[in-house]
């Protein structure tokens, strides 16, 4: 029987990692993060008091761009702040999306950014910005403890609860999950609040003073933990890129559970064999009245065994590789008391998003919006802020919906409303999705340069760039408006989720990327790397034979990431083990 890891009637052991005691010493994430903002005499805070920050939903980062002309200047980094908002199930209002709009503008650098986890975030916050920031944030309803950290995140789920009954009742678990798995802590509202705690957030619910953690203990987990819900057919969130991954199953038009996957995660180390991406793997199904319990007790197997005393090892999907899957399902049965059924039959065709109009169950419309970069910003070309803030400001009613894939959708609109955002988005020449080439469409970049500190090569700022070109070899070959699945990370973590892109780059250095090929085009399989280190140059010219190929020999319906491995310029990846192989 192993042992487990957490064990608090110890001290937190000497070799565990530097964070491990910082979050024991923190006194609930509280840390010295008060007397650092209060600090005028520089733009950062105490170096332990940025890991605490996570858990509060902002990272403290600088411009990395600025980096040398400081260091020759004597200057201390150029310090700012990122945010991430949570909102749950990826909605808000059109007042909330007004109130994002206002921070970006007044507070932070002008931008959102809209993640792969369905959240917003603000970037450039400076240090005697961040309070200010965080309180308008928590008086527009919305929050961001959690939104980092070693914490359960945002839960992921399509955001449109009017496409079916389903989706309501899946929109529902997932927010009922969300709440259940919020940290209690009482530092966020102290902190950021002095300690006012508003009518309108019963998520935290210790009191001030009482931050017992039941879940969570004062150590918290060993690392980040992510949730997200999928719909079959689609897998528009991406679910076995998760550590939990729920199917939701239906019978007769009825949510009646939710098949569970564990143990995804893209994250890596170039050049670490030991560290690989990995996908869920299918363990049964949970009937819907039990879901939050058994996503409970699945997050307190993790908190109790994954390792402590190296992070780069300390993700669930290790603890499932170290201690083998039917472990961690027995412990599963034995914490629940209840035993994980058979899994039931489902059927994924796709990943990505469906863009333009679609009905509700409401009556009402609902728009999804491909938004490149997931970046909302007004530029010479496209005036998306000024679009999308038009959009709130004349049609009250709708809301605001952010996808997995960093889209945006606007929903509940009437049919007055749909023809005031057409010829809203017309009159700033956004919003024409239908003209996007397959490639673009499906693409997503994460943010890297300039405001990642890890990032290694651009991402955000290059793949448009890139992908025009790759059109011109799509166009030719006739491949123009074939969907292919497509993503860039500025480095190997996975934020983009590349290795699930049928043609997937990881940033390596300064304009030289691995190549990936061969994923799924439902997320069901890993791609594998094909070519390493190679510039713009290279990878064009790697890609038009296979474009080419691609377009002449596919067979009826085959994607192009199975095309790959069929013909042979990729090995297949079967578990997230064999990713390097
Ligand atoms: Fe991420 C770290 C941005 C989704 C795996 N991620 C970071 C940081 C905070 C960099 C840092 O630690 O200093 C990035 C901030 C950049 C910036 O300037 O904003 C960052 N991650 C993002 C976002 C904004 C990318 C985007 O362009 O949309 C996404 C925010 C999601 C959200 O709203 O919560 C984002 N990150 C992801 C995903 C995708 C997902 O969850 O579906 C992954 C892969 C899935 C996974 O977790 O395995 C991901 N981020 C990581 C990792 C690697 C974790 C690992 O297991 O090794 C790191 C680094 C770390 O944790 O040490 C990281
Ligand atoms: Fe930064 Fe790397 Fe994540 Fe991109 S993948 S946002 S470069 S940590």
């Amino acid at each position: 029987m192993p042992e487990k890891i957490l064990d608090l009637s110890k001290p937190v052991p000497e070799h565990f990692e530097h964070v491990e005691h910082i979050k024991e010493a923190s006194n609930y994430l509280r840390g010295t993060i008060v007397e650092g903002l209060n600090d005028p005499l520089t733009g950062a805070i105490a170096s332990d008091d940025t890991q605490l920050t996570k858990f509060h939903g902002s990272y403290m980062q600088d411009d990395r761009e600025l980096r040398n002309d400081r260091r020759h200047s004597k200057l201390e980094p150029a310090y700012s702040f990122m945010i991430r908002v949570r909102v749950p199930g990826g909605i808000c209002t059109a007042q909330q999306y007004l109130d994002m709009d206002h921070i970006a503008n007044t507070l932070a650098n002008g931008t959102i950014k809209l993640t792969t986890r369905q959240a917003f975030q603000f970037h450039g916050v400076l240090k005697r910005n961040l309070k200010q920031t965080m309180q308008e944030i928590i008086k527009s309803k919305l929050d961001s403890i959690a939104a980092c950290g070693d914490v359960n995140r945002n839960v992921m789920c399509n955001p449109n609860p009017y496409q079916s009954e389903v989706h309501e009742e899946v929109y529902q678990a997932c927010c009922k999950i969300s709440d259940h798995l919020t940290p209690n802590t009482s530092s966020y509202y102290e902190i950021w609040m002095d300690g006012e705690k508003l009518e309108h957030t019963p998520k935290f619910r210790a009191e001030i003073g009482n931050d017992e953690e039941p879940l969570y203990t004062k150590r918290y987990l060993p690392r980040k933990f992510k949730i997200a819900a999928a719909i079959p057919p689609y897998n528009d969130v991406d679910i076995y890129a998760n550590d939990i991954g729920l199917i939701a199953i239906e019978e007769d038009g009825k949510l009646i559970g939710f098949n569970v996957a564990i143990g995804g995660g893209m994250g890596m180390t170039h050049g670490m064999k030991e560290t690989y991406p990995r996908l869920a793997s299918l363990i049964g199904f949970v009937p819907t009245d039990k879901i939050v319990d058994t996503c409970e007790k699945i997050m307190t197997i993790q908190r109790d065994y994954g390792c402590r005393d190296n992070r780069k090892h300390a993700r669930f999907k290790y603890t499932i590789d170290d201690y083998g899957l039917d472990f961690i399902v027995e412990e599963l049965n034995k914490r629940c008391g209840y035993d994980i059924q058979e899994a039931k039959p489902f059927e994924f065709i796709r990943n990505g998003d469906t863009y333009g109009w679609q009905k509700g169950t409401n009556g009402k419309w609902f728009l999804t919006l491909f938004i490149e970069g997931g970046r909302v910003k007004d530029t010479k070309q496209h005036k998306w802020m000024t679009a999308l803030r038009e959009v709130a400001e004349t049609c009250g009613d709708v809301d605001f919906r952010l996808s997995g894939n960093q889209n945006i959708l606007v929903g509940n609109a009437s049919d007055e409303d749909k023809e005031k955002i057409d010829a809203i988005l017309a009159s700033y020449k956004v919003g024409e999705y239908a003209n996007l080439s397959g490639l673009r469409r499906n693409s997503i970049a994460c943010v890297a340069l300039n405001t990642c500190g890890l990032a290694m090569a651009e991402s955000e700022r290059y793949l448009p760039e890139l992908i025009t070109k790759i059109e011109e070899i799509t166009e030719e070959v006739g491949l123009r408006d074939d969907e292919i699945v497509i993503r860039m990370t500025g480095c190997p973590n996975g934020c983009g989720r590349p290795y699930l892109g049928e043609i997937g780059f990881v940033g390596k250095a300064p304009g030289k990327y691995n190549l990936y090929l061969g994923a799924g085009f439902s997320g069901e399989r890993l791609n594998k790397m094909y070519k390493e280190n190679i510039g713009e140059e290279e990878i064009l010219s790697e890609l038009k034979p296979i474009l080419k190929a691609y377009a002449t020999e596919r067979e009826e319906g085959e994607r192009f990431g199975s095309f790959t491995i069929r013909k042979g310029y990729v090995k297949a990846t079967i578990e997230g083990k064999d990713f390097n192989d």
